[in-house]
């Protein structure tokens, strides 16, 4: 039996989900007795460093946890389960960790995009029965914006590069922690959790060892999902947004089906979009998150789910937020949640103001659960103009000249699923909503969705140097080379498509292949 310390904050289901497909079972701490008689603890933590601190404090869980990581029963943390055993972090100064671990959580300071997301390898610096059934070439998959740093550097069982070498995990007799999401990682994770849950068996040391390792470009596949007209839930694709075909709603598939099938084909990543989630209320629409729930029952990878993130009155007058909205994703399985309208609004007001109110969705749901956790979904049109004289807007000059010869543009914001065209350009957008505390861009195209026609990569350049988070390029894959020009002609992190997989035309694994020896990939 498991004992899973749920603070409140993240996905803990997907953890419970990896420990039971192993065929242990899982029991979520409720009170602090259940710490002192546990006999093998995973505290699994997202979100931010101080909050973490203070709800276990609140909680009366810090001594119990203290006691029980000095009297030598196992241990596993996770991402800020592992930041958690050090005495302090720079995102909290003044607040105290639980100090097991002599050393400070420290900030990336790198030119790269931060928070570090995506799958990365690990450098073994020490045997451990942590690493059995291990080549030593996987890689994990991490989220994160701060390491750990310790003084004393016996503890260190991995690092891993990122702009330069952290450390990745920690082993202090049977207490391990790893800075990465095993239960996120597919089958490597599922083997350093199966071997933390046979703890005691022989040392391993990988057979191969990385110098230095690199992040992987991610490949993510996405399920745009809505109701049909026969009122089934299916997966549907657009074209530039309209997914009807013959006045029907084009259906492709069943959510979970398609979510397990390019899991199993080397998604990096799934994204479900909730496509009518602003007309419908994602609390009434309970099919969505059933969609999660059992989607996270065997997909290994991260699950991020968007559409209706925002405040909502129901016919009743009851006012739910959109904290509370994303709140219930998260423990249906999501990791991340993606906002589209709603940033639009908050981006307008925010522009009008000049003031950060502090209540927006993009910084509630960021300070909780932290900034990874939040992607903006955003939805941009063309809007061709003959100069940029006069022009309010982030103007390029592009390539692709307008339907009279313009040489210039700019990429207006939509709501409602494209319905509703704003006055705020997508440059602008993504920067304020990194402001506010989102932590990556999934960059739509309306004008490329769905054509086949390769990405507009003349806004991924524009948007993705007007921020330092991780931008995910999407629209427009129609072939694996599409992929490669991403990948090289821009900085963006990962690419996202949906309709080359729905339909089969070219298959993950096909694009992977495409891929390999030419950018950095999982395989
Ligand atoms: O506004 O917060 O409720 O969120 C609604 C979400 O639903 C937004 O993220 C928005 O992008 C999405 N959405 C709304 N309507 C549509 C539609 O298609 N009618 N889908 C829609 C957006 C775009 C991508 C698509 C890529 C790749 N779909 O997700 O998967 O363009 O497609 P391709 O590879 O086939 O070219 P809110």
């Amino acid at each position: 039996m498991i004992a899973l310390l749920d603070y409140g904050a993240g996905n803990v289901r997907s953890v419970i989900n990896a420990i039971e497909s192993l065929g242990e079972r899982v029991d979520i701490v409720s009170g602090r007795d259940d710490i002192t008689s546990a006999e093998k603890l995973v505290f699994p933590g997202v979100g931010n460093f101080g909050s973490m601190m203070r709800m276990l404090e609140q909680k009366g869980y810090v001594e119990p946890l203290k006691a029980y990581l000095h009297s030598g029963r196992p241990f596993l943390g996770i991402c800020l389960g592992l930041q958690a055993l050090f005495e302090k972090s720079e995102e909290a100064p003044g607040q105290q960790g639980l100090g097991l671990i002599p050393g400070i959580v420290k900030r990336f300071e790198v030119d790269l995009s931060v928070p570090h997301i995506g799958w990365n390898g690990l450098n073994a610096k020490q045997p451990s029965c942590l690493f059995s059934g291990l080549e030593g070439d996987e890689k994990f998959y991490f989220v994160h914006s701060y390491h750990v740093a310790p003084e004393d550097r016996s503890v260190i069982l991995t690092t891993t590069n990122y702009g330069y070498e952290f450390v990745s995990s920690v082993q202090k007799g049977n207490v391990i922690a790893t800075q990465f999401h095993p239960e996120k990682s597919g089958n490597a994770g599922r083997c350093i959790l199966e071997n933390f849950l046979r703890l005691g068996g022989e040392k391993a040391t990988p057979r191969l060892v990385s110098k230095r390792t690199k992040l992987a470009k991610r490949i993510i596949a996405c399920l745009d999902v809505r109701s049909n007209d026969q009122g089934d839930l299916v997966v549907t694709k657009g074209d530039r947004y309209d997914v009807r075909e013959k006045g029907e709603v084009r259906n492709l598939g069943r959510p979970v089906d398609l979510a397990r099938r390019y899991y199993q084909e080397g998604a990096d990543e799934i994204t479900f979009l909730n496509i009518t989630g602003f007309r419908d209320f994602p609390l009434e629409d309970m099919p969505m998150l059933e969609v999660l729930r059992r989607t996270s029952e065997n997909v290994f990878v991260p699950l991020t789910i968007g559409g209706g993130i925002r405040d909502y009155t129901d016919k009743d007058g009851r006012t739910y937020t959109a904290l509370e909205v994303a709140s219930e994703y998260f423990r249906s399985g999501a990791d991340k949640v993606s906002i589209g309208s709603d940033a639009v609004l908050i981006v307008e007001d925010y522009l009008k103001t000049g003031r950060r109110t502090g209540r927006s969705s993009i910084e509630e749901i960021s300070r909780v659960y932290g900034n990874q956790a939040v992607v903006i979904s955003i939805d941009p049109r063309r809007v061709y103009v003959s100069s940029p004289e006069g022009v309010k807007h982030h103007v390029i000059e592009t390539g692709f000249p307008g339907p009279d010869g313009e040489r210039y543009c700019w990429y207006e914001c939509t709501i409602k699923g494209g319905r509703e065209g704003r006055d705020v350009d997508a440059v602008t957008l993504a920067g304020v909503c990194e402001k506010l505390g989102a932590g990556e861009i999934l960059l739509n195209c309306i004008d490329r969705d769905g054509t086949n026609s390769g990405f507009d990569i003349e806004l991924i350049n524009a948007v993705k140097s007007a921020v330092s988070i991780p931008v995910i390029a999407s629209s427009g894959a129609g072939c694996a080379e599409h992929f490669l020009e991403v990948f090289t002609k821009t900085d963006a992190e990962s690419v996202l498509a949906a309709g080359i997989f729905h339909r089969g035309e070219v298959p993950i694994g096909r694009v992977k292949d495409y891929l390999k020896g030419k950018v950095e990939i999982r395989l």
